[in-house]
């Protein structure tokens, strides 16, 4: 891919332990990045350490919906250049009506409140420099609502808002804000959305081919190595076979 170089610039990945964070990992290690990766599952982020090359790689729990983790993480991040805020999940498919409290705080306290927190703890550093480049992870679930998914398409159509608020907020500085929204990828997500229960997260994609976490690595990795004047604010990403949130051609 032919683009700007990023030899020996840092990288954060949040949620680097699966599916799109991991598969970001890599992608950013092939070009050249040195890594500074956070989840909760410390043991698989070291699992992946040796698919990423020679890059300098720095790897630290983080619990995004922990203020103290995110400071204690940050802390190791001081000279990072990209922030790709991937950690997030969606939890459950009920309706509101019958919706459960924990489960719309998780959502909102991971996909909102933590993503923000990074953020505010990694921005000024890039502000004094006037470079750096935020990469949102939100979904296509934020552009279209659809029934089981109230508060994770709210909290998508947040991390909307936030880029876009960002976008306003750091004209000037030279530093870029984009949100990278995927429709359906076959990752640990659905596992995680169903609680662990396997049978029905293989539903999610049977019939058709979904996106892969690589797919939107690529698109991630496009992102942050297009020349400093090219700011990608917002890039969509479907399966072929699926032409919005509720719309699939299965056979
Ligand atoms: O899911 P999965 P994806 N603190 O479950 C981490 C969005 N998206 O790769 O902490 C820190 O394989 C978790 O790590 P761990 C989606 O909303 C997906 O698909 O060890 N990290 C793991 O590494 C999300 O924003 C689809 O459990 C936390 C990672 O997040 C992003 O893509 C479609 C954390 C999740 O890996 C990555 O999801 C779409 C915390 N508190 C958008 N909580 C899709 N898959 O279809 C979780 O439009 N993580």
């Amino acid at each position: 891919m032919s683009g700007m170089s990023l030899q020996g610039t840092w990288a954060v990945v949040t949620g680097a332990s699966a599916g799109i964070g991991a598969a970001t990992a890599r992608a950013l290690a092939r070009l050249g990045c040195n890594l500074v990766l956070g989840a909760r599952r410390v043991d698989r982020l070291e699992a992946l350490r040796p698919e990423l090359g020679d890059v300098e790689v720095r790897i630290l729990s983080l619990d995004v919906t922990s203020p103290e983790s995110c400071e204690a993480f940050a802390a190791h991040a001081t000279e990072a250049e990209i922030l790709v805020n991937n950690a997030g999940l969606a939890r459950g498919v009920d309706p509101v009506a019958q919706g459960r409290e924990e489960d719309w705080r998780e959502m909102i306290e991971t996909n909102l409140v933590g993503l923000l927190r990074l953020t505010r703890l990694l921005l000024p550093r890039m502000i004094e420099r006037r470079r750096g480049t935020i990469v949102n992870v939100g979904s296509v679930a934020g552009l279209e609502a659809y029934p089981g998914g109230a508060v994770y398409c709210a909290t998508k159509a947040g991390v909307r808002s936030i880029t876009k608020a960002l976008r306003h907020e750091l004209l000037g500085t030279g530093i870029r804000v984009a949100n990278v929204e995927p429709g359906a990828v076959e990752t640990e997500f659905s596992l995680v959305r169903f609680s662990g229960d396997a049978e029905r997260a293989r539903k999610v994609y049977e019939g058709f081919t979904p996106l892969t976490a690589e797919d939107v690595a690529e698109a991630i990795a496009f992102v942050v190595s297009r020349p400093p004047h090219v700011n990608i604010e917002e890039l969509v990403l479907y399966p072929t076979a699926q032409a919005s949130t509720m719309a699939f051609h299965r056979q």
